[in-house]
């Protein structure tokens, strides 16, 4: 694995702390990772509908809900059944279990971690459904701060299992704001707010909607501020998200290591 990024992502990655590689899995390939998650979403659902499910925890106005070795996190409106987010995922099909050892994906991975072998560090699957919410601007640096003492060495790939635009909710990164470190929070937003960057105190704004086909992955810094808007749209708008590490590390709040095959 290594020395895979163009010049223009290695220098793009430097300066705006993300670059885009549209196009990298096809429509069959799309279909099946649909068909997964969409499994994946089924079982969760009859795990929680269950006798005796775990409890469900709320964090200011929030739903969590520890389900198949999954923290869940369900729509914010109440009275939706649907997930928003769930981390990890991979392990609940078997066509998402391999989805990491994918050269597309781990081999820029690599170079961007600085390691000739990877690890997983951790996996999310996010389900934006119609009228699904908003998640805040926020770094992913803080929120793996406690249990991570290599934040430099991880690399985040965002892979769109549909087309994202603006209007269905698409990823937006504020570019640049990687080289600030960890930047203020806010602090008028419950608990969860410590996990979202206050963005009126952040100097370089330069915000940027990453509308790309299915199939296209974004390759970003842990430290780069991003969120999404909500779903006006009338379809789903899926992601997998995988963050990788060097090679012989544990997953994040796990004892395991998964390595990634060299492909
Ligand atoms: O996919 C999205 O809507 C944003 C996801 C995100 O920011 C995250 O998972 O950290």
């Amino acid at each position: 694995m290594g020395g895979e990024l163009t010049d223009a992502e290695r220098s793009g990655y430097r300066r705006d702390g993300f670059f885009v590689r549209t196009g990298l899995f096809a429509a069959d390939e799309l279909k099946a990772l649909r068909e997964a998650v969409e499994r994946v979403h089924e079982r969760i659902c009859a795990a929680s509908a269950e006798p005796d499910p775990a409890p469900v925890e709320r964090i200011d106005d929030k739903r969590y809900q520890r389900l198949l070795d999954s923290l869940v996190k369900w729509e914010w409106q109440e009275g939706r059944s649907e997930i928003r987010s769930m981390e990890p995922c991979l392990h609940l099909d078997p066509r998402l279990e391999r989805l990491p050892d994918d050269p597309r994906l781990a081999r820029p991975a690599a170079e961007l971690s600085g390691a000739d072998r990877l690890s997983l560090f951790t996996d999310k699957l996010n389900f934006k459904r119609p009228g699904g919410a908003p998640f805040p601007w926020h770094q992913d640096s803080p929120y793996w701060a406690f249990g991570c003492d290599h934040l430099d060495r991880l690399a985040s790939v965002q892979l769109y299992l549909d087309d994202a635009t603006r209007e269905n909710g698409c990823l937006w990164i504020l570019a640049g704001s990687h080289r600030h470190g960890a930047l203020p929070v806010r602090e008028d937003r419950g608990v969860l707010g410590r996990l979202y960057t206050d963005v009126s105190r952040v100097e370089e704004r330069r915000e940027r909607a990453i509308e790309a086909p299915a199939g296209s992955a974004v390759f970003f810094h842990g430290d780069v501020v991003h969120g999404s808007r909500s779903n006006a749209s009338a379809a789903s708008r899926r992601a997998l998200v995988l963050t990788y590490q060097p090679a012989g590390l544990p997953r994040w709040n796990r004892r395991d290591v998964r390595d990634i095959a060299a492909g």
